[in-house]
């Protein structure tokens, strides 16, 4: 599956990274890219391990917010 959202608060690219490699982490995720300025978040994963609920918090509990 792959889905699309925005992540706000991100104020540098550096932002973007930390974002990105906690996706990575998140097991079930398969291929995650994230943007800076836009925010723009795209993550490929399996829905068998896990779902966009635990994606999103991989961001949030950096502090950033999702769209
Ligand atoms: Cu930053």
């Amino acid at each position: 599956m792959k889905i699309q959202f925005k992540i706000t608060n991100m104020t540098c690219a550096s932002c973007a990274t930390v974002n990105k490699n906690s996706l990575l982490k998140a097991k079930g995720v398969l291929r995650a890219k994230v943007d800076f300025p836009s925010g723009q978040a795209t993550v490929d994963y399996d829905e068998k391990i896990i779902d966009e609920q635990k994606i999103k918090e991989a961001i949030t509990k950096n502090g950033y917010g999702v769209i």
